[in-house]
């Protein structure tokens, strides 16, 4: 009785957690210093696009508005362009101001200042369409929409694309970092599935970014985010897509061993590239428990395959065929709305008994450390991708990864509070416990010392080299020949 008590306040709060809705309006401050190039933009853009202001306009907030709190800051305007060339014409306004200025598809970046500024906040909202086009399997997607929109718009004609995993993400953010998918196993990560970009320069010029027109950048943009200008549309392989298999499972303190053990087997034994699982260790209310997404990208899965995981007794179970968007948008997908947030993370060769272990604990140890914090959310995404995740580009077709010799699994380190007082403290634990991660993986022997960190997972102050390797000096070079004015360094961001 006590037990499923506290399993039902558990889910309660997940749930009431999920559903809290987003950023609230802040109070804003005069910004009098940028508020005369806001006006320059709104009087040089086109019909096609729209200047709002701080004080009672709701776009201006959703403008500004971010997943995680932490990631927002009150801009003196904001402008959503609706046409690639009125893009450049900002662009240039802001360059011969020196303005900061920020660029958010999404707005699911959890490191601050990365799509946000006190200048002149972009927000690429029009940019909004999906054209599929079957006879060269390519769906051109603008810059402005979350997976959810492209995994509708692709729906009627039973085709995909390797997209986001759960509800809400933007498809700008996640393509210019990577993008790790349901279908990565299977195509590699988003940017080893992308024929083009259309891409406005630092200088304002509106080009198209294909392997024949433009190597270099085509090169560059996959993993390069805002470095070299800002991507308007992306052209995205599509593949065939059935119905899938999948959803969420919870379980509770008490069969977390099993999880352990089944995701342990499950990592070092199955090679069905259809299949995936994502775990995510959750410390909430003074417990811990799993949230257990499970995927396979078919209607039914082989026998055998998630038998281990679904023999667990779990506290809720939604697994059944149903459409991908279903499968999507049915998983929380933020189980902290409207909270303060940061990510980490470690990459992995192998998810072993060592690690496993290792993951619980750290969810108990920082979950008991850190609950004097209110409202304190702490999570492990344990992702046992297949080791050949990398093998489905070729060496150097891309900036991330930096070396495609060897499979990388990421861990993402999610954790969220109230308190903007907490930041440090919170962005301090998250980076004890990836080094605790990765001493653990050290001690069994994963040569992960240097291992190349996800971008989109990697918190802000993490080196350059660790996630662009080798390719940063070349990556570098390329920035400083098509932004010599140094125009995209006025916006936040990883930065050549
Ligand atoms: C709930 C959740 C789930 C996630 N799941 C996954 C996952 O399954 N796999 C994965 O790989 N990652 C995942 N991520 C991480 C995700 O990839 C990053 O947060 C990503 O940056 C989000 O993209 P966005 O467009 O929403 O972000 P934004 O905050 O809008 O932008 C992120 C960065 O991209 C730049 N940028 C945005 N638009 C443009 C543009 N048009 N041109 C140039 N630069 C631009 C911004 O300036 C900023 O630096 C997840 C994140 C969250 C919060
Ligand atoms: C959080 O999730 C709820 C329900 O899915 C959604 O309505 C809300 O917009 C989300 N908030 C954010 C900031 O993504
Ligand atoms: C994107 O795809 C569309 C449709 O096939 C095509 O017309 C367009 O030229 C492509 N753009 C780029 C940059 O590849
Ligand atoms: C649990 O994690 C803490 C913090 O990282 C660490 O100090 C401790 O040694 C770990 N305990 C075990 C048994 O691994
Ligand atoms: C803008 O930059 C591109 C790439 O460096 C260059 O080819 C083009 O000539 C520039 N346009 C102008 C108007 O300077
Ligand atoms: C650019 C592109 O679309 N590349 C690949 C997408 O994935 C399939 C399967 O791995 C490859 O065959 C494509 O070449």
């Amino acid at each position: 009785m006590r037990q499923s008590l506290a399993t039902a306040t558990y889910l309660t709060a997940f749930l009431a957690a999920a559903l809290h809705s987003a950023a609230e309006p802040q109070p804003i401050e005069a910004r009098g210093d940028y508020t005369s190039v806001c006006k320059e933009i709104s009087k040089a853009v086109s019909s096609a696009s729209c200047v709002h202001w701080p004080g009672l306009d709701p776009l201006y907030y959703k403008d500004i508005g971010h997943w995680a709190t932490s990631s927002s800051a009150s801009s003196a305007c904001s402008v959503e362009p609706g046409t690639a060339e009125d893009v450049g014409t900002i662009l240039q306004i802001l360059a011969k101001n020196r303005t900061p200025f920020a660029v958010k598809g999404g707005g699911h970046v959890t490191n601050p200042g990365f799509s946000s500024t006190p200048g002149v906040q972009i927000a690429m909202y029009r940019f909004s369409e999906v054209n599929y086009d079957p006879d060269n399997n390519v769906a051109e997607v603008g810059a402005g929409l979350i997976w959810d929109d492209v995994y509708a718009a692709l729906e009627p004609y039973a085709v995909n694309v390797v997209g986001g995993r759960v509800s809400g993400v933007g498809v700008a953010g996640f393509t210019l970092g990577g993008g790790y998918s349901w279908k990565t196993n299977q195509f590699g990560l988003t940017v080893d599935n992308l024929s083009g970009f259309e891409l406005v320069l630092p200088n304002g010029t509106v080009t198209s970014v294909t392997q024949d027109s433009n190597p270099d950048l085509f090169w560059g943009l996959k993993g390069g985010f805002n470095n070299f200008g800002i991507v308007t549309k992306f052209n995205l392989t599509t593949h065939p897509q059935t119905e899938v298999w999948g959803g969420l499972i919870t379980i509770t303190e008490d069969q977390l061993d099993k999880v352990n053990a089944a995701t342990v087997k499950f990592s070092q034994t199955v090679t069905d590239p259809k299949a995936q699982v994502l775990p995510t260790y959750n410390y909430l209310l003074g417990q811990p428990g799993v949230s257990l997404l499970l995927f396979y990208d078919y209607p039914t899965p082989p026998d055998g395959i998630f038998d281990d995981y679904l023999a667990i007794p779990h506290f809720t179970k939604d697994v059944k065929t149903r459409s991908f968007l279903d499968l999507v948008t049915s998983a929380p997908a933020n189980a902290t709305g409207g909270q303060r947030a940061i990510f980490h993370t470690v990459s992995l060769l192998q998810y072993t008994d060592n690690i496993m272990d290792a993951v619980l604990n750290e969810t108990k140890f920082w979950g008991e450390s850190l609950s004097w914090q209110t409202g304190t959310f702490i999570s492990y995404d344990v992702e046992p991708f297949l080791p050949t995740i990398f093998a489905h580009g070729a060496e150097d077709s891309t900036a991330y990864p930096p070396s495609r010799a060897t499979g990388l699994l990421p861990l993402n380190i999610y954790y969220a509070w109230a308190a903007e007082l907490a930041d440090s403290d919170m962005q301090e634990a998250a980076r004890a416990s990836a080094a605790q991660l990765t001493q653990v993986a050290l001690a069994e022997g994963q040569d992960v010392a240097d291992a190349p960190l996800y971008s989109n997972y990697a918190i802000f102050d993490t080196p350059m080299e660790r996630i662009y390797g080798a390719n940063l000096p070349k990556l570098q070079a390329l920035k400083a020949q098509y932004d010599p004015e140094n125009v995209m360094g006025l916006a936040g961001g990883w930065k050549f």
